[in-house]
């Protein structure tokens, strides 16, 4: 037996990355209260290690800043110029070292910081020959899943969605709500479901303070959570919501960090935690946020950012540590993507479960290589920069 310590100690170093764009379009449109994607531009790293191994990561960075402040051109640039050549012919002795190299005096950025750090973590993975699953902790072969609901024209379009995903297995059925669309939403859905199954909210930012009775209106749906319903970096006024509302508020957004989640369990900020990799710089600081929560006694759950499949498999991963104790936003390829990056594409089992692939090395799946090829908009090659002797 290894302990975890030991098991994540996988000598790294990386020279060569190389970037890509490329263009995914959704099977159906996804609103959410700040914006509506119908296609994904995604940035996909490439990693070789010195070794020989290679690995793919996902950047989940939107097109538009309509999530967080960062896009996919900024984590291009971010990577590109700062990131990318402080790990770049360095040699680390685990990924866990990864994340404060990339911390050190660059402000931000964290989806750009998270594609490369989540890298090392899968490519840790291949070196080992390792499941990324094991070598962060996890503890489960099978995680549930949920379903994110984006808003729709009418009620009855989405109770038809939401009763289709109870029908399919999802084991929580997320609601996407924004002012005007949110009480009478809500009420549909818990009115057609009924009451044994679990419900929540996801308003992405899109409230304030002035809307707390308005808000407070949704205890009565007996909602398993409210998602983000405030400012996306808010931790104060959640706070003054939670106090008074029923409904446990979970913060999305505004997690953007180890301090950030303790800061929040301090001030009583809400009462759960979606933790996204990407939106917190990686899978290291993911790790961080779960064990504080779970010494806080705060439930923790994955979440999703529309990723391929690549993204998908760290997420998948992530959710198989013990903390994570509700179902994730981790829906199979086919509710994206009419084909999807990997193979076996992530499918769920009619108990709502995703297999966590324990019993393959590194992300368990294989990149379908030719079809990022075909797909690639964008393409650059990232070396250690030239050691430039000088003459004596
Ligand atoms: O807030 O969790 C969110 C999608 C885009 C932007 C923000 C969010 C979402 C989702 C979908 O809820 C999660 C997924 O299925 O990947
Ligand atoms: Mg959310």
């Amino acid at each position: 037996m290894t302990s975890p310590s030991d098991n994540t100690r996988a000598a790294l170093q990386i020279d060569r990355i190389t970037m890509r764009e490329i263009r995914l379009e959704l099977r159906e449109p996804f609103r959410i209260s700040s914006g509506l994607m119908s296609a994904r531009r995604i940035a996909l790293l490439e990693l070789f290690d010195a070794s020989g191994a290679r690995t793919w990561s996902e950047c989940v960075a939107f097109q538009l800043p309509i999530y967080s402040s960062e896009t996919i051109d900024t984590a291009w640039l971010a990577i590109r110029e700062w990131l990318a050549p402080r790990i770049l012919g360095r040699r680390f002795e685990s990924p866990e070292e990864v994340h404060a190299v990339l911390e050190e005096s660059v402000r931000g950025h964290n989806m750009a910081k998270a594609a490369l750090e989540m890298g090392c973590w899968g490519l840790a993975a291949v070196l080992r020959a390792t499941p990324l699953a094991t070598l962060l902790g996890g503890t489960r072969d099978r995680v549930p899943t949920g379903i994110s609901l984006g808003i729709q024209p009418e009620p009855v379009l989405l109770v038809q969605r939401a009763q289709a995903a109870v029908a399919a297995g999802y084991r929580k059925i997320k609601v996407k709500i924004q002012p005007g669309q949110d009480v009478e939403y809500v009420r549909a859905v818990r009115v057609a479901l009924g009451d044994t199954v679990d419900i929540m909210a996801d308003a992405n930012s899109a409230y304030t303070l002035r809307d707390i009775e308005h808000l407070a209106q949704l205890d009565e749906f007996d909602l398993i959570m409210l998602e983000q319903p405030l400012g996306d970096d808010d931790l104060v006024r959640h706070a003054t919501l939670q106090r008074r509302m029923t409904t446990p508020i979970c913060l999305d957004e505004s997690i953007t960090s180890v301090d950030r989640a303790e800061d929040m369990i301090a001030l009583r900020s809400g009462r759960i935690i979606n933790i996204k990799p990407g939106r917190v710089g990686g899978l290291s600081a993911s790790k961080t946020i779960h064990d504080v929560a779970a010494r806080a006694g705060m439930p923790v759950w994955c979440g999703g950012m529309l990723e391929s499949g690549i993204g998908r498999a760290y997420n998948v991963a992530l959710a198989s540590l013990p903390n994570f104790s509700l179902p994730g936003d981790l829906s199979p390829s086919a509710r994206y993507w009419a084909r999807d990056l990997v193979s076996p594409e992530w499918t769920m089992d009619l108990d709502g479960m995703v297999r966590v692939p324990v019993n393959r090395p590194g992300l368990g799946v294989a990149v379908d290589e030719d079809l990022i090829e075909a797909l690639a908009v964008r393409r650059e090659d990232l070396r250690p920069a030239r050691v430039v002797v000088a003459a004596s």
